[in-house]
């Protein structure tokens, strides 16, 4: 009840009557004012005109699942949302959801982790109140082999929730990072459980950085955030609702031929490194290629100095700008 009234409100450019509100939700007028109560502790700035009703002047940056269904136009993805104040990990608890059997496209939500991962046991940095840490639960209907391709297929739609919420241009650094102003601003960490043949579940985590001012130490010269490249805060749940309509879109889209074929043209349109020398970190291996962009398996198609073309695929190797992270 609290996000349909919440979109009342956003969507109505003149008062909502609580008459009106009453009869669209079914509800006594009493319930009406008591949730209006509510969403005025929360932070939510409503003016209530006698013989006018009420109308919303202001939101706070919060990502409640409220908040959030309020925002968005999905069909399926996210049409679920469990959000959490605080919470080790968003992938362990969506990971855990799945495996009590929650519905394929549930998305869990936090403000804050304890204990957010990246990806071979990194962590990730996850402070309360300025960023989005969520996870998105799949049930697809694909090889699993083919899941790795999830990752490519979230990072078009971060750059283009991102663009849609805050007009700002952001890049792909293959496979898992969203760059901006040659820094870290997003990552995703994509997690499967799986049968030789089959997936039970895939969880997509993502890490944005939104209104953080500065980082730790550790990660402070790879590292920024969207409020710190644009000068001002922005409202967290634009960028969660755009991403996931977004990724809806591109979901579907992956799924018609279960590889990346119509995507990729797109993605390597995003791909911060195309035609650039990168370097190729292997686990035994270190050396300078130029990228050339990924192909419909999501694999980077890269060019050695001698020529000689060579696939890399995630999870074996890492990728780096030639004099930095970037
Ligand atoms: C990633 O790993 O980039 C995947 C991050 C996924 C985080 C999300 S948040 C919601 C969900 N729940 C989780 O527990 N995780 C997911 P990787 O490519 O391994 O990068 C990790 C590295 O990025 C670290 O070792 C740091 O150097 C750096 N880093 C850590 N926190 C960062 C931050 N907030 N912004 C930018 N860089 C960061």
């Amino acid at each position: 009840m609290k996000s349909k009234i919440l979109k009342l409100l956003k969507t109505s450019d003149s008062y909502v009557s609580g008459q009106e509100m009453c009869k669209y939700l079914n509800v006594s007028r009493t319930a009406v004012w008591k949730v209006m109560n509510q969403l005025k502790d929360e932070g939510y700035e409503i003016e209530a005109m006698s013989n006018k009703g009420y109308k919303i002047l202001n939101c706070p940056d919060i990502i409640t699942n409220y908040e959030i269904a309020s925002e968005m136009k999905t069909k399926h993805i996210a049409t679920q949302i469990e959000y959490y104040n605080e919470i080790d990990s968003t992938n362990i608890r969506c990971k855990i959801l799945a495996e009590q059997g929650a519905e394929d496209g549930i998305l869990v939500v936090a403000d804050q982790q304890t204990a957010g991962k990246g990806r071979r046991g990194r962590k990730w940095d996850s402070p309360k109140g300025c960023g989005i840490f969520m996870s998105l639960m799949l049930k697809p209907d694909i090889a699993p082999v083919n899941a790795s391709m999830l990752t490519l297929v979230t990072a078009m739609a971060l750059v283009k929730g991102i663009k849609e919420a805050t007009g700002l241009e952001t890049k792909i650094k293959w496979p898992n990072d969203i760059i901006l102003n040659q820094k870290k601003l997003c990552g995703i960490l994509t997690e499967m459980s799986s049968e030789l043949d089959y997936i039970n579940h895939v969880v997509i985590g993502i890490g944005v950085n939104v209104n953080m001012t500065s980082f730790p130490n550790e990660i402070a010269q790879v590292a920024t955030s969207i409020a710190i490249e644009q000068g001002h805060p922005v409202k967290r749940s634009a960028i969660i609702a755009r991403t996931m309509e977004a990724f809806e879109e591109y979901y579907e889209r992956f799924l018609k031929k279960q590889n990346l074929e119509d995507l990729m043209e797109e993605y390597n349109e995003l791909l911060i490194h195309k035609d650039c020398e990168i370097r190729v970190l292997g686990a035994r291996e270190e050396y300078v290629a130029k990228a050339i962009g990924i192909d419909k398996s999501g694999e980077l198609l890269v060019e050695l100095e001698d020529g000689t073309k060579k696939k890399i695929r995630s999870g074996e190797i890492s990728i780096r700008g030639i004099n930095g992270y970037v």
